[in-house]
């Protein structure tokens, strides 16, 4: 790994308070800090009392740059993929950088992307969604009927069921990138389905919806009913502009809490029927293979998860002190109602600071201020959402699951930090 990939994190002093970091009897610490500080005044060309050459000239114009692009100094917060996992790049998955995202908004650009087919570029005048099947009035709308509907906005994850797939077996990969990447959060903004299902109307035999992409994967999953007409959605914005091509553009089904495979993007046609269709995306895919050889079919929710995103393999201590260890918690059955973190290795527990807002069914920040003397850690996070649902370790979760899964690995994580600050990626027995 590249020494300008790992994103060195340092404490800030300015957060932290210097008094409280005086009274905590860290002396050592605050004149390494200090004799830092003084390092850096004399390393450092641009900041006071220096004056930096941006400070010299005049800066580009306004309307420089119609649409803005994050500084070039952040050319390492971007979505990465893994060579070996994936046999073609139209059949990918790419992970968001959950290490450095700030906040509980993924930023679009950054949101992970996994298509089975390549990415769909769609003229939205030439697109339509047909809804027929066993409804009242099959019906055929355009983009714009869909924006006359009365719109919502909601923050919600969606979280391919393949995340933390590779490690069933062992711990092997070395960012949490990849180990809990396949997660991202947005504001969504659309039409409720159940509005749109007014108008077409519902026969009574009516139990499953096929929901169809446009993609040429031509993807298409069963959805009960119940979840139709509950909190699913035909989105066509994210985080405030139209939703972006990777993410199902011009319109994507969205499933609050469920599997990310079901929140169809680029969806052209819902079908309503009276069972559901057994497509290959729930038969040979999306399906948990158990111990006994049997294969668990429509498992839709994604269960409590979290990750502690720093200290992180890419985001290590830089020396020994006081930090703010911060992470995600989400779970597709409501809210987060509460984050332990341990650094032994699950002997000792304290209950994190979740921060506002807590949404449901999305990404829920978390921090717990620490002091790190440069011992070994094993430090680990535990979610409970408010259905009182704890997430399970590595080894609850294959007592009941074997080893033969791919899908739904919602386990803890560990990182064993080590002595220089590097973290590492292991699994508990
Ligand atoms: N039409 C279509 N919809 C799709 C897919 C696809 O390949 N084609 N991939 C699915 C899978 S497996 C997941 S996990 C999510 C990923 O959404 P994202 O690419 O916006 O992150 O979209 C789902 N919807
Ligand atoms: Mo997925």
């Amino acid at each position: 790994m590249p020494a300008d990939d790992r994103g060195r994190n340092r404490p800030d002093e300015n957060q932290l308070g210097r008094r409280r970091f005086l009274a905590a009897g860290a002396a050592a610490g605050a004149a390494a800090l200090a004799a830092r500080t003084a390092q850096a005044t004399t390393d450092n060309k641009a900041g006071p009392p220096a004056v930096p050459d941006w400070t010299k000239q005049l800066g580009p114009g306004v309307g420089d740059r119609p649409y803005g692009t994050p500084s070039p100094f952040e050319k390492n917060v971007v979505r990465r993929t893994v060579d070996w996992l994936t046999a073609s790049k139209e059949s990918s998955v790419s992970f968001t950088p959950i290490a450095e995202q700030m906040g509980i908004i993924t930023p679009s650009g950054l949101h992970f992307e996994r298509h089975h087919a390549g990415r769909a570029e769609i003229d939205p005048k030439q697109h339509r969604l047909v809804v027929h099947g066993l409804v009242e009035r099959e019906m055929v709308f355009t983009m714009e009927d869909i924006r006359r509907f009365p719109a919502i906005s909601v923050v919600r994850f969606i979280e391919c069921p393949a995340n933390g797939g590779m490690e069933w077996r062992g711990a092997q990969l070395e960012r949490c990138q990849y180990v809990r990447g396949m997660i991202s959060c947005s504001e969504w903004t659309g039409v409720p389905l159940r509005t749109v299902l007014r108008e077409t109307g519902l026969k009574p035999a009516a139990k499953w919806m096929l929901a169809e992409g446009a993609d040429a994967a031509a993807m298409t999953r069963s959805v009960p009913i119940e979840k139709a007409l509950d909190d699913a959605m035909l989105c066509y914005g994210q985080n405030g502009e139209a939703i972006r091509p990777e993410q199902g553009y011009p319109l994507r089904l969205l499933l609050p809490g469920w599997e990310g495979n079901m929140s169809v993007k680029w969806l052209r046609r819902l079908e309503f029927g009276d069972q559901p269709w057994h497509t290959r995306e729930e038969t040979s895919k999306y399906t948990d293979l158990m111990p006994d050889g049997k294969a668990r079919q429509f498992t839709w929710f994604m269960e409590a998860n979290s990750v502690v995103t720093f200290p992180s393999p890419e985001r290590p201590f830089d020396g020994k002190g006081f930090y703010e260890m911060s992470g995600f918690a989400w779970s597709g059955l409501g809210r987060v109602k509460r984050v332990d973190v341990s650094l032994d290795g699950g002997r000792n527990w304290q209950t994190a600071r979740l921060h506002d807002p807590v949404h449901a069914k999305a990404l829920t920040r978390w921090t717990m201020p620490m002091r790190w003397n440069g011992e070994p850690l094993l430090v680990m996070s535990r979610a409970q959402d408010e259905t009182g649902y704890v997430q399970p370790s590595i080894a609850e979760l294959r007592k009941v699951r074997g080893t033969n899964s791919i899908y739904h690995n919602n386990s803890m994580l560990t990182w064993h930090v080590k002595p220089g600050g590097e973290v590492e990626n292991v699994q508990l027995k």
